[in-house]
């Protein structure tokens, strides 16, 4: 008998059997184990979630903005309260390092929340007067939203579609990726412990088929989707079978422009962070570092440098880690197939190009931070997204012929621009077809800060203000002053 523990759905404020005891492994990246277990949402299981999700859209939908804000600002504090311990549990699932988790994936998390929960109370409508009688809106909440995450950040993602999604008075039954399932459920059990209503928060697992299932679902009005650009083409095909809105955070193969003026090594730590943190399993990740010509000898002997110096890869639950484990076997065999092919297309391959396999991790699914130059933009390397620690590096000339190959790409997701000019960097990144730019940082994604791509890589924001928008529906109602006209 298996001593593994098994995970259920989460519906109605409780976990509850899938009836059938279908179940499915969740692996650790680090050390190859398997985790746990997690039983599939059977259809007895989505049936009970749409149930549970009309029950309590009824009980939330009524309550004040005020009133949910306050519930939701009563789970911020209960995520920041257990910061270290759900950023452990997201290393377990993703093998990402404990040092980037703890600073990050709860923080941006409980930050989006609060950001909604701020925002709620000032959702208004307008009135206008026509003559003597008068219209005023009302918006109103879309009812079942459904989320689906991908494995990178997959409690932040949890908490990026919820916070918008539940301030506004809607519902969400999620699906977190069937590699990561461990964070939507601690995300759910603690919106109960806050007060959310049962039936406000659901999570279902599975896979794909669980995810079709919901973008197909007819009492389902919205979905928001992170993941890859084939998966969302399918996802938004199948919300158009009941004429769902949707959102899509998808894939990208964002430019880093680094110009001759640059600080060198603030243009470094970009890069790098650009392609290793995370892994580089960061969709925004400038996997396309142009480089302009006469700062090239000198930016490429740092980033090497850096790169072979400063990288710790290991266990990723040591605190001294910052280099982790890819997300999965396959994935770790797919980033390596890609760089077998950088070298048979003619890159040079400057540092790592392999596996690696740490003392304190040697069963772990690790690929070495890599850097790959002499790189053309035609080549796989630089059109495809690996979502691995690769990095193309580019040069260029002059502004123009940097801005064309830059924006020779059907994704667009992100860009960055490093120079000390700043009318030039203003003028570059106006120039970019993507959605989110950084000039002189990157990576960094406020929650004030509405995010998501142009062209292949998404619809809709994410974060913002404007994503409050999304949300809701508008209702207009005109009112009659006096007796109506009428020539019947
Ligand atoms: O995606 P997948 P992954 C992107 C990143 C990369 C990808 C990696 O760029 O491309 O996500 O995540 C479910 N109908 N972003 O590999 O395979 C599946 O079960 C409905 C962009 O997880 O597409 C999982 O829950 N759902 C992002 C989810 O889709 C289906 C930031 C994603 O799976 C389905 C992070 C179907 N037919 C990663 N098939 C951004 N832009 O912000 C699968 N799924």
């Amino acid at each position: 008998m298996s001593s593994l523990i098994v995970y259920q759905n989460y519906v109605h404020g409780q976990y509850i059997a899938n009836g059938t005891g279908e179940t499915f492994e969740v692996i650790n990246p680090a050390t190859g184990q398997v985790s746990y277990l997690v039983e599939t949402a059977t259809e007895a299981v989505q049936q009970a979630a749409i149930v549970s999700s009309k029950a309590g859209f009824a009980t939330w939908s009524k309550m004040t903005a005020m009133e949910r804000s306050r519930i939701l600002l009563k789970a911020v504090a209960l995520l920041r309260e257990h910061n270290d311990e759900l950023a452990a549990g997201e290393v377990l699932d993703t093998g990402k390092p404990l040092q980037e988790a703890i600073e990050v994936d709860i923080v941006t998390g409980a930050d989006s929340i609060e950001f909604f929960a701020g925002l709620a109370p000032s959702i208004e409508g307008n009135q206008q007067t026509v003559g003597d009688d008068f219209y005023y809106t009302r918006r109103e909440p879309l009812g079942i939203c459904a989320g689906i995450g991908a494995w990178n950040y997959p409690l932040q993602i949890a908490c990026w579609k919820a916070a918008p999604a539940l301030a506004c008075g809607n519902v969400m039954i999620f699906k977190p990726s069937e590699e990561t399932p461990r964070g939507a459920m601690r995300l759910a059990e603690i919106f109960t412990e806050a007060g959310i209503p049962d039936g406000v928060f659901n999570v279902v697992q599975g896979d794909g088929r669980v995810g079709a299932w919901l973008t197909g679902n007819e009492d389902i009005a919205k979905v928001s989707f992170t993941g890859e650009v084939g998966t969302g083409k399918k996802v938004m095909a199948a919300a158009a079978s009941s004429l769902k809105e949707v959102t899509m955070e998808l894939g990208g193969k964002s430019p880093l422009i680094i110009f001759n003026d640059a600080d060198v090594e603030n243009a470094v730590s970009a890069a790098m962070l650009g392609n290793f943190y995370t892994q580089g399993e960061v969709c925004t990740n400038g996997t396309r570092v142009f480089v302009q010509k006469e700062l090239y000898p000198q930016f490429i002997k740092r980033l090497v440098e850096r790169t072979e110096q400063n990288i710790i890869c290991g266990d990723p639950m040591n605190p001294e880690t910052n280099f982790g484990a890819l997300i999965s076997k396959d994935h770790q065999q797919k980033v390596l197939e890609y760089i077998e092919i950088g070298k048979k297309e003619g890159a040079t391959l400057l540092t790592g190009g392999k596996a690696l396999q740490p003392e304190s991790a040697p069963n772990g699914f690790f690929v070495a931070p890599t850097i790959f130059t002499d790189c053309t933009d035609q080549m796989t390397l630089s059109k495809e997204e690996i979502f691995g620690p690769v990095m193309s590096v580019l040069t260029f000339t002059d502004e123009e012929e940097v801005v064309e190959r830059a924006n020779d790409t059907r994704l667009g997701l992100a860009a960055a621009v490093f120079t000390q000019d700043i009318t030039r960097a203003h003028r570059v990144i106006h120039q970019i077809q993507a959605g989110i730019c950084w000039i002189n940082a990157y990576g960094a994604s406020p929650a004030e800060m509405p995010v998501g791509g142009y062209k292949m890589s998404g619809i809709g924001r994410e974060n913002g203000s404007e994503t409050l928008k999304a949300y809701t529906q508008i209702k207009a109602v005109y009112v009659g002053m006096q007796n109506l006209e009428s020539p019947f």
